[in-house]
């Protein structure tokens, strides 16, 4: 099922987490070309008391034309940013994004030290979240994220 889930790749946006769950469940196995592949999809769990929190994943451009990723969105959360890391010094802070391109064929890591979806008004998470990336032409690609705690393996 693990597998499933992240092989899951709708550009159809469902309303409500019951329809994103029951959707999860009826075409997660279902195999497609997808112009964009997600891996490693995974949302850390808020530390307790805070709304703030990350997500991570790996996205591969299949297509032969460049995709250019400029907003994310999902019911988790009130609003979610692209962050990278930019060293200042000897500290790491973080900048704001307002878009990712992604290159024909290329991969792009979102991951710890790195650029990172940050998500603001966190909800409560249950095992999988689904996120929306959208990019410029307004396509959207839903997939659904692993949560992970804060204190565990990332
Ligand atoms: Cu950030």
């Amino acid at each position: 099922m693990e597998d499933c889930v992240e092989g899951l790749f709708v550009t159809k946006v469902l309303a409500g987490p019951v329809a994103a769950l029951l959707t999860l469940a009826l075409i997660g196995c279902a195999e497609s070309a997808t112009p964009l592949e997600l891996e490693n999809a995974r949302v850390r769990l808020p530390v307790p008391g805070t709304d703030k929190s990350v997500a991570y994943f790996d996205v591969t451009n299949t297509t032969a034309a460049p995709i250019t990723l400029v907003s994310a969105s999902s019911n988790g959360a009130r609003a979610i940013e692209f962050h990278t890391m930019i060293r200042d010094g000897d500290m790491m802070r973080m900048r704001r994004l307002t878009e990712v391109e992604i290159a024909p064929g290329a991969t792009v890591e979102f991951a710890p030290g790195g650029k990172h979806l940050m998500m603001f008004g966190v909800t409560e998470l249950g095992a999988v979240v689904e996120i929306v990336l959208t990019d410029a032409d307004g396509v959207e690609y839903a997939h659904g994220f692993r949560t992970f705690s804060a204190t565990g393996a990332q």
